[in-house]
C-alpha cells in the first residue's frame, strides 16, 4: 500500500514524515539549505495490522506541483497536511483537486503544527477545513490535530492512518506488470536502477520486461522493496527493480516498466475529460496542455466531443499527444496549462490505443463488454488483436477470456471480430464471385488465393470464411477453383455454334486431330476463345484433353485404348516402337498419348517401357 503526501508549502509535510517514519525524506543539499522539497522523497512507514506502507513525500511548491503528481500518481491512501496556523492554502486546494482527479479516495487530513495555536484556532481552522473538503473525494476523511514538533496527536494520526488504510481496496497482483518509474540511477556493481509504485501485477527476478518510451527490452536483475532484496515485487508495492541491458540515459520518470506483449506507446487516446469548477477558461482543440499520466508528462491537446469543454463539465474526447504515451483503460490522469501552469481538470481513459483518425467515443462507460463490443464494430472486418486487449479494454487476461466467450464475438487466429464481420466479409466472397461468374462466364470458377484477395480482410479470416461457405454449401470447390454453388460456365449461342463446329471437325479428325492453334486458324477465331469453349466441352465429357492444346473425341480415345489392349499381354513390358505398332499413331501423337494413358491409369511406366494395367484396361 502506497500513502502519499499532499499540502501547501511549508506546512509541515517531510516534518511529519520524519515524525511518522524517524526517515528525513528531504535529501538532497538544495533542500536542505532552501528548507523545502524539491524533489520526492520516500520512505517505510509501519502501521500495525497492515504491514509496510510505502511513503511518498511530495513538495508543496507551487513550481513544483507537476513533481506532486508524479508523486501523487497510485497513490492508495492521502495525507493531505494542513498547517493550523496558515489554514487552507492555494495548494492545499490544488493537491486535493489533484487527489480527486487521480481517484485517490482514501485518506486523512492532518492539521499540524497545533502546537503554534490554541484549541480555539483549532476548532476555527477545523470548520475551514472541513468547509473545504465537502464535496472532494476526502469529505469523508478523519481531521486529526497533530504537532511534529512536539509529538501531539500522533498516535491518533496512526489510528485514523489504519482506519483509512483497511477501507483501500485491494490491488490486483494476477493481472499485467506495470510500474511507471519517478526515479532512476546507478548503483557501482549493480548498474541501472529504477524505483517506482508497482500499479498492477507482479514480477520476479530475471523476467524480461519492455522500457517505454524507450521500446528497450530489460530484465530483471534484482529487485528491492523498503530497502531489502526480495524475490518478487506485486501491486502496491514501492520497488526498486536492477535492469541488465539499459543505460541510465535511457530511464527516468516517466519512462514505464512493462510485462507481456499487450502494451502500446499510441499518441491518441480516448478518454472521458473533466474540467474543473474553479478555473477560468475552456479547453478547445486548439488549447495546448500538459497531460501527466504516471509519472509522464507530455503536450496534449483535447478535443472534446461537440464543441469545447466549460469549467466544471465533463465531456468525451480524442487527445493527441506529443510524445508516445503508455497507458491502460481506466487509467486516470491530469491536465494543467495555462501561465503560470495550473491544474485545469483531468479524467479517465477510456482508449488507450485510439485509431488515429478515431472519433471521441461518446458517452463513454466502465463495462468492458460495452467497450470491446464499440471497438469491434468500429474495427469491422479488420479486427482488434487480441493481445492488446487486456490494455484496451483495461481489463486482466482471464476477465478478457469471459468476455470473449460471450455471443456476438468471433476469434480467428490472433484477433476477434464482430460477427458481422464475418457477415460482411461472406457477402463481400458472394459479391466477389458473382462478379467474377459474371465477366468469366467460361471460367469454371475463381482460384481460391485471387478470391482471398480480392477481400480486404485479414487472410486468416477470409480463409476461415472461405472454409465455413464451402462447408456449408454457400459455395463450391472444384478442381481448385471455387464457384457458386448455381453456377454453370454458359456458351453464349454464336459459342455454342463454334462448339459444335470444333468437336465435329475434332470428331472428323479421328484419332489425329488438330491443336488448338490450328484450330483457331483453319476457323479463323481466337485460340484463347476456342481454348475456353474446349475445356467447358471437356467437363461435359464431349472432348477429352489429351494435350493442353489437343483435345480428341472420347470415340477416338477409346478407339486407341482399344488397339493398346488387344496388342499388350497382360505383365510384360513394351517400348515406344512395339507401342506405335498397336496404336497406329505418328510419333507427333504416339508419345502425349501414352503419357495420357499412364495419367488416365490406362498404362503404367517402368524402366522397361510400359505395362499394362489391370482395371482400366479389362473395362474396354
Ligand atoms: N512548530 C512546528 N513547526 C513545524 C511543525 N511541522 C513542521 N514545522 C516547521 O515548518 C517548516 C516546514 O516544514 P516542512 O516539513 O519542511 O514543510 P513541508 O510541507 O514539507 O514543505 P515543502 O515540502 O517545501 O512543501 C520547518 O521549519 C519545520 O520545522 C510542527 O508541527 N510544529
Ligand atoms: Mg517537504
Amino acid at each position: 500500500m502506497i500513502l502519499g503526501t499532499a499540502g501547501h508549502i511549508d506546512h509541515g509535510k517531510t516534518a511529519l514524515v520524519r515524525a511518522l517514519t524517524g526517515v528525513d525524506t528531504d535529501r538532497l543539499p538544495e533542500e536542505k539549505r532552501r528548507g523545502i522539497t524539491i524533489d520526492l522523497g520516500f520512505a517505510p512507514l509501519r502501521l500495525d495490522g497492515i504491514g509496510t506502507v510505502g511513503v511518498i513525500d511530495v513538495p508543496g511548491h507551487e513550481a513544483f506541483v507537476r513533481t506532486m503528481v508524479a508523486g501523487a500518481t497510485g497513490v492508495d491512501l492521502a495525507l493531505l497536511v494542513i498547517a493550523a496556523d496558515e489554514g487552507v492554502m492555494p495548494q492545499t486546494k490544488e493537491h486535493l483537486a489533484i487527489l480527486r482527479l487521480l481517484g485517490v479516495r482514501a485518506g486523512v487530513v492532518a492539521l499540524t503544527k497545533a502546537d503554534l495555536v490554541d484549541d480555539e484556532w483549532i476548532a476555527l481552522v477545523r470548520d475551514d477545513v472541513c468547509a473545504a473538503l465537502a464535496g472532494s473525494s476526502l469529505a469523508d476523511a478523519e481531521v486529526i490535530a497533530v504537532s511534529a514538533t512536539s509529538g501531539m496527536g500522533l498516535d491518533a494520526l496512526r489510528g485514523a492512518l489504519l482506519r483509512a488504510a483497511r477501507s483501500v481496496p485491494v490491488r490486483d497482483s494476477d493481472d499485467l506488470f506495470r510500474m511507471p518509474v519517478d526515479r532512476a540511477f546507478t548503483i557501482r556493481g549493480t548498474g541501472t536502477v529504477a524505483t517506482g509504485t508497482v500499479w498492477s501485477g507482479s514480477v520476479a527476478r530475471d523476467v524480461v520486461l519492455r522500457l517505454y518510451p524507450s521500446g528497450d527490452v530489460v530484465r530483471v536483475r534484482a529487485l528491492q522493496a523498503h530497502g531489502h532484496a526480495v524475490e518478487r515485487v506485486s501491486a502496491g508495492e514501492r520497488a526498486a527493480v536492477a535492469l541488465a541491458g539499459v543505460e541510465l540515459s535511457r530511464v527516468g520518470r516517466g519512462a514505464v516498466l512493462v510485462g507481456g506483449d499487450a502494451w502500446r506507446p499510441s499518441t491518441v487516446i480516448r478518454a472521458d475529460v473533466a474540467l474543473l469548477d474553479d478555473v477560468d477558461r475552456t479547453v478547445g482543440p486548439r488549447s495546448r496542455l500538459r497531460l501527466h499520466l504516471g509519472t509522464s508528462e507530455v503536450g496534449a491537446r483535447v478535443v472534446p466531443l461537440d464543441g469545447a469543454l466549460a469549467p466544471g463539465t465533463s465531456r468525451s474526447a480524442r487527445i493527441v499527444v506529443e510524445e508516445p504515451i503508455v497507458s491502460r483503460t481506466g487509467d486516470r490522469f491530469v491536465l494543467r496549462g495555462g501561465s503560470p501552469l495550473g491544474t485545469l481538470g483531468g479524467g479517465i481513459v477510456t482508449d488507450p490505443l485510439a485509431p488515429r483518425r478515431a472519433r471521441a467515443l461518446g458517452s463513454a462507460t466502465d463495462d468492458p463488454a460495452a467497450a470491446l463490443d464499440r471497438f469491434l464494430q468500429e474495427a469491422g472486418v479488420a479486427g482488434l488483436e487480441l493481445a492488446e486487449l487486456p490494455v484496451r479494454l483495461g481489463v486482466s487476461g482471464s476477465v478478457l477470456h469471459a468476455l470473449l466467450r460471450a455471443a456476438g464475438r468471433w476469434s480467428v487466429a490472433d484477433r476477434v471480430y464482430a460477427s458481422s464481420a464475418r457477415e460482411s466479409i461472406a457477402r463481400q466472397l458472394l459479391e466477389t464471385l458473382g462478379a467474377h461468374h459474371e465477366a468469366n462466364p467460361l471460367a469454371s470458377g475463381a482460384p481460391r488465393q485471387w478470391l482471398r484477395s480480392r477481400v480486404r480482410a485479414p487472410e486468416a479470416a477470409v480463409d476461415a470464411v472461405i472454409d465455413s461457405m464451402l462447408r456449408d454449401g454457400s459455395m463450391v470447390a472444384e478442381q481448385g477453383d471455387i464457384r457458386l454453388v448455381a453456377f454453370r460456365p454458359r456458351l453464349t449461342d454464336r459459342q455454342r455454334a463454334l462448339a459444335t463446329d470444333l468437336s465435329s471437325r475434332i470428331a472428323q479428325a479421328g484419332v489425329e486431330p488438330p491443336s488448338l492453334e490450328e484450330l483457331a486458324d483453319v476457323m479463323a477465331q481466337p485460340a484463347t476463345e476456342l481454348s475456353a469453349i474446349c475445356r467447358v466441352l471437356a467437363r461435359d465429357g464431349v472432348l477429352v484433353p489429351v494435350e493442353s492444346n489437343r483435345h480428341y473425341s472420347p470415340e477416338s480415345v477409346l478407339q486407341l485404348a482399344g488397339r493398346l489392349s488387344e496388342g499388350m499381354a497382360t505383365g510384360a513390358d513394351y517400348g515406344p516402337a512395339e507401342l506405335r505398332g498397336f496404336l497406329g499413331l505418328t510419333r507427333k501423337f504416339l508419345i502425349p498419348f501414352l503419357e495420357y494413358c499412364d495419367r488416365e491409369g490406362y498404362t503404367i511406366r517402368n524402366e522397361l517401357g510400359r505395362r499394362r494395367r489391370g482395371t482400366k484396361m479389362a473395362k474396354l
